[in-house]
């Protein structure tokens, strides 16, 4: 039996780049705690495989394939959920990608696809939901993806981590601006997770080393470990709390 201060029965939750990885899994511990689920991704039938698994597992799922990164899509994706009647309650801005590469071989289209990807999706999906937020008047959650790379950076990954760190400050304007409509923007700042995106680094031995002898907990994360956290600022038990950002990293940003 859950506190109901976490129950989230009755929510609607939006997280985006939701079919796989980190947003799935924060997806599912929200549904696990009672939302409802608006899923995002760019495709289509990746999307409706990942929903479907999670209708499978009882939970109410609808799908909305938008391009984050695309002003007019995300613009027609909430004007879509207007007319079914869907109003999101809870927003994840989840979507991003990695691109590994030194600055200077970087060039300005790979650094705006970045940037575009993992900080401004989040102003744009942001902005859209807290206007219908605050038209509302019931208040809302919005709780962006940050990264160990919003505090401490890692050479090769420069545009990921800007934008990281962009989230940060970005979750800190949006708690600015509407903590007075009732609506708590937070984040959270996931460390070195088992994802399709590591997959990389985890298989390369001497950067795994380096992760299980950097991190306290001498070992990755999973996904999963990210849910407890996201119920958390998802829930009426963090109606106070308003531009934080919650590492969930085994303690390595804790140490040197
Ligand atoms: C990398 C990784 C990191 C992690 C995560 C750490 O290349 O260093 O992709 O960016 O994914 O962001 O918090």
């Amino acid at each position: 039996m859950s506190h109901p201060l976490f129950n989230l029965a009755g929510k609607t939750a939006l997280v985006t780049g939701s079919s796989r990885g980190l947003g799935h899994a924060i997806a599912e511990g929200l549904a696990q705690a009672g939302a409802r689920l608006v899923l995002n991704g760019v495709d289509p039938e990746r999307l409706a495989r990942s929903a479907e698994a999670l209708r499978a597992k009882g939970h109410a799922v609808d799908e909305a394939a938008f391009d984050v990164t695309d002003e007019a899509a995300v613009c027609a994706a909430f004007a879509r959920l207007d007319a079914a009647g869907v109003a999101v309650d809870i927003l994840v801005n989840n979507a991003g990608i990695q691109l590994r590469k030194p600055l200077v071989d970087l060039s300005a289209a790979e650094w705006g696809r970045v940037i575009d990807t993992n900080l401004t999706s989040a102003f744009l999906v942001g902005r859209e939901a807290a206007r219908r937020m605050i038209a509302r008047g019931q208040g809302g959650k919005v709780i962006n993806i940050g990264s160990l790379t919003s505090e401490a950076a890692r050479a090769t990954v420069g545009p990921y981590t800007a934008a990281k760190g962009g989230i940060k400050m970005l979750t800190r304007a949006m708690a600015a601006e509407w903590a007075e409509h009732g609506i708590q923007a937070n984040a959270i700042g996931p460390g070195y997770m088992a994802t399709e995106m590591n997959t990389a680094l985890m298989d390369n031995p001497s950067f795994d080393a380096w992760v299980k002898g950097r991190t306290p907990a001498r070992r990755w994360g999973r996904p999963d470990e990210l849910a407890g956290t996201a119920i958390y600022l998802a829930s009426a038990a963090s109606d106070y709390v308003s531009g934080q950002i919650i590492y969930v990293d085994g303690g390595m940003l804790a140490v040197l």
